[in-house]
């Protein structure tokens, strides 16, 4: 086996602090940048870091943040301004020829914006008159339900529970939002199984783990104040699995940079035991493989599952149905290999599975997170200290606005109480998700856009058709701090409205408010930004909500939009008295330090499912589904060569059919592109495929090549990306992985878990073409 050049030093550490302070500079944000790190996840009067939606750590009295979090900050608090002066020099037509890192450094919106046709400009616009423009909008509709109300999960609690009242207050449930393109088979799955689709461990939990197993997940990247966490862990005896088809180098090393002596001395921590280099998709495999040794051998807890779990046997019946050679094709691992960690499973006392988007962006979502918890109940790791589920959510405030009702088939309990509550009707039918949506814009039914953050068609599979779409509108509104792709397709009315970010003071006439969060672990926080805003123009997005609600809604609406926009705790208050877990919130939240862990009756082991029960769930695809679908498309490719009169037949095309799999890297946050940098990766550029040197070898080609990755779509027409250079990386054979959003034309909107509907972004059947022998170096 070829030798693959690694990440030498460890994560985090001096190179992370170089990188990330260097950004501060790019951005000309130092002073306002520095001032907020030292603000961020403090616990009075701080700001909740926007970078990720890990806990904090409660044991930090200095800084509480890391590489990510100094981005994301740097990114927010830039004093360069994307103003109308700037739209006077470029028009929307050149600034779609701009690049995302093009696009993220223009600058902080700062004032409101209407697109003008004939200029093919964004020109300034007054608040009142934007109102105005959108209430016409919004009320010419045949119906409601011709607007679709995007959420992305950097929006606060209080401004998120103002816009899903506006959006059912106007008639509609169609509001997306990111998380159905990224934990949803996680939310779907454990609500079925466990009753709350939420993790049932706390942060303490890490520290009594004796087994810790990482699916899917790259923290090093995405959620690096997690390192110092396992990092303790492992130094406590904890073993630490990572099951990944990338060996992901920000692993294995980790030098803490919340200790200075630590980083004087060039100490480092290890922190994972062993990779396991599963195949793509192959998660079902693995841990089918995983629980039929366990049950086989009678190595599981058997009170736990009489006492406490339902639906046991059917999965036996399954499991015993399920042979060898399955899982070994499904997943890539040996037997003996899956037996041996099926062995320390078997003897941990208490074990964490934690996994990320390499466990829910595939067909197979609902089934990969079904298997996880069935193996934590399987050994009765529910209900325990020191174990349990761990899902790592992405966005900072991506799980409490599904908690405030950002979502578009609510629970009957939640129309109820609102209606309860503000004595207005609320709309009952289920409204349009994410894929749904776009499907709607591109068909023509939805007329009105609006977005409270993110970055829509980028972010979703099918970015150019859901973009053109876009054009066609009545209406698009963006709610945003900075300029993206999905803004450059103008609909008819198109706006975008600037709002404060995290990091800035939110003064009204009621004085500084303070808004709250809730992290992955359940945790409701406050965070009060400190900086003053760039521009005086800004507003909050509590304020545009109570505004565009004031515009919409008129005289019929007597909630008092404009006072919860100005006070909090009025917005609170109403929390407390429509949704669970909320109840006395403006005392709760202000009596303890870092807030107040909402109840989780899981963690106790009340069952909130429909057998009363924890839930034991059978897969619905077959464990070799990946191995399926890669099977047929060599058969589609080899008649297709053999059809071809022109093909070059000198390679076996079987060679050529690809897993794809897509990632981030650390000078990225979703869509906003901070730099090119991938340091553990080994790389300086983003157009990279990144596959096996034996791999590269055994096809005859070379890092550097440029490589063209194609696929047919579900409605048969060809997709290109491409030409990427072919980079070195410790991945799994018939694994291929690059960069996430560049890659989203290639995806489409049909290939998604079934109930959750999340798109497969993490698993693509793709052909590969070489088209360029070696010119171009592919790292740093
Ligand atoms: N720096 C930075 N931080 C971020 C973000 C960012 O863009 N940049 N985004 C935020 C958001 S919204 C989110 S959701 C999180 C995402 O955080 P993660 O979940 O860590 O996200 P990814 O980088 O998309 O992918 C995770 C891992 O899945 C692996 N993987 C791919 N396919 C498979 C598979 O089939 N099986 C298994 N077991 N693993 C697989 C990949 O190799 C990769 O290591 O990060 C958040 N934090
Ligand atoms: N191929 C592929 N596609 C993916 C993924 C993948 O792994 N692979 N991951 C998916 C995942 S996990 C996610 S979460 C989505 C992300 O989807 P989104 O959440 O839609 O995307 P972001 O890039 O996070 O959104 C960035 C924009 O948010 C706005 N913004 C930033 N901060 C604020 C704020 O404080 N308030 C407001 N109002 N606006 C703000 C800015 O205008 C910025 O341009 O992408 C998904 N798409
Ligand atoms: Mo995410």
């Amino acid at each position: 086996m070829r030798k693959i050049p690694v990440y030498a030093h460890p994560a985090a550490g001096w190179p992370a602090l170089i990188s990330s302070t260097r950004k501060l500079m790019d951005y000309k944000a130092f002073l306002r940048g520095s001032i907020s790190v030292l603000h961020s996840n403090q616990p009075k009067g701080g700001f909740d870091c926007p970078g990720c939606a890990w806990p904090d750590h409660k044991s930090h009295k200095a800084i509480d943040v890391c590489e990510n979090g100094i981005k994301v900050i740097a990114s927010e608090t830039m004093s360069t301004r994307a103003d109308a002066a700037f739209f006077a020099k470029h028009t929307v037509t050149a600034l779609q020829g701009w690049s995302g890192y093009e696009l993220e450094h223009s600058g902080r919106l700062s004032e409101p914006l209407y697109y003008d046709a004939a200029q093919d400009r964004y020109l300034a616009i007054s608040w009142e008159d934007a109102y105005v423009c959108i209430a016409e909008q919004l009320q010419q509709l045949d119906s409601p339900d011709e607007a679709l109300f995007y959420t992305s999960g950097r929006v606060t609690n209080e401004p998120a529970f103002m816009f899903q009242l506006f959006v059912r207050c106007f008639g509609t449930n169609n509001l997306p939002d990111c998380s159905n393109m990224c934990h949803e088979p996680t939310s779907v799955m454990l609500g079925k199984q466990l009753g709350v689709g939420k993790a049932t461990v706390v942060l303490e939990d890490f520290e009594q783990a004796k087994l810790i197993m990482l699916f899917g997940q790259n923290p090093a990247t995405n959620h690096p104040r997690m390192l110092e966490m396992l990092a303790h862990a492992h130094k406590q005896g904890c073993r630490i699995i990572a099951i990944n088809p990338m060996r992901e180098q920000g692993l294995s090393k980790f030098r803490n940079p919340q200790k200075p002596t630590h980083m004087a001395a060039g100490q480092s921590d290890e922190m994972v035991d062993e990779v396991i280099q599963v195949q793509i998709g192959g998660d079902v495999a693995l841990l089918t493989g995983l629980a039929k040794w366990l049950t086989k051998n009678d190595r599981i807890n058997s009170d736990f599952i009489e006492n406490q779990t339902s639906g046991y046997d059917a999965l036996d019946t399954w499991l015993r149905q399920q042979s060898w050679t399955d899982v070994e094709r499904g997943c890539g691992i040996s037997k003996a290999e899956i037996i041996n960690l099926a062995k320390l499973v078997a003897d941990s006392p208490a074990t964490i599975c934690t996994w990320g988007m390499g466990i829910t962006q595939h067909v197979q979502g609902e089934d990969n997170v079904a298997m996880i918890t069935n193996l934590l109940l399987l050994m009765g790791m529910i209900g325990i200290d020191g174990a349990g589920a761990s899902p790592v959510r992405g966005h900072s405030n991506v799980q409490g606005d599904r908690t405030m009702g950002i979502h578009e088939r609510p629970k009957q309990s939640l129309l109820d109480s609102l209606e309860r509550v503000f004595k207005h009707p609320m709309p009952q039918e289920h409204g349009l998700d994410v894929i749904a949506g776009a499907k709607a814009l591109m068909q023509g039914t939805i007329k009105a856009f609006i977005s409270m953050g993110g970055n829509y068609a980028v972010a979703a599979p099918d970015k150019s058709a859901i973009q053109n779409a876009l054009t066609d509108t009545q209406l698009n509104v963006f709610v945003a701090t900075k300029l993206n792709e999905t803004m450059l397709y103008p609909g008819k009315n198109n706006l975008i409205l600037p709002c404060l970010g995290r990091t800035e003071r939110l003064m009204t006439v009621k004085g500084e408010q303070f808004a709250t969060i809730e992290d992955s672990m359940c945790q409701v926080v406050p965070t009060q930004g400190r900086l003053e805003p760039i521009s005086e123009t800004l507003k909050s997005e509590a304020q545009i909500v109570a505004d565009m609600a004031t515009h919409v809604l008129g005289s019929e609406s007597s909630i008092p939009w404009q006072a919860m926009s100005t006070d909090f705790d009025i917005v609170r208050d109403y929390i407390a008295e429509a949704i669970d877990g909320f109840e006395n919130f403006n005392q709760r939240i202000r009596a303890a330090e870092r807030g107040f862990h909402l109840y989780h009756p899981a963690r106790h082991r009340v069952w909130n499912t429909d057998s009363g029960k924890a839930q034991f769930e059978v897969p619905q695809y077959p464990i070799t589904y990946v191995a399926a679908q890669m099977a047929q498309t060599t058969s589609t490719y080899q008649h297709h060569i053999k059809d071809s009169k022109n093909s070059n037949n000198n390679q076996n095309p079987e060679q050529k059919v690809w897993q794809l799999t897509s990632v981030r890297s650390h000078d990225q946050f979703n869509t906003m592109i901070f730099g090119f940098q991938d340091r553990y990766r080994q790389t300086d550029r983003r157009d990279v495929l990144f596959m096996h040197p034996d791999e590269m070898s055994r096809l005859g080609w070379q890092k550097g090549d440029q490589v063209l990755v194609s696929r047919q779509d579900s409605k048969d027409q060809q997709r290109t990306l491409g030409p990427l250079i072919l980079t070195e990386m410790d991945i799994a054979a018939n694994a291929v992985a690059t960069y996430y959003p560049e890659c989203n034309d290639l995806i489409d909107l049909d290939s998604h878990a079934p109930d959750s509907r999340t798109p497969a972004y993490k698993s693509v059947t793709v052909v590969l073409e070489r088209i360029h022998q070696g010119s171009i170096a592919s790292s740093a």
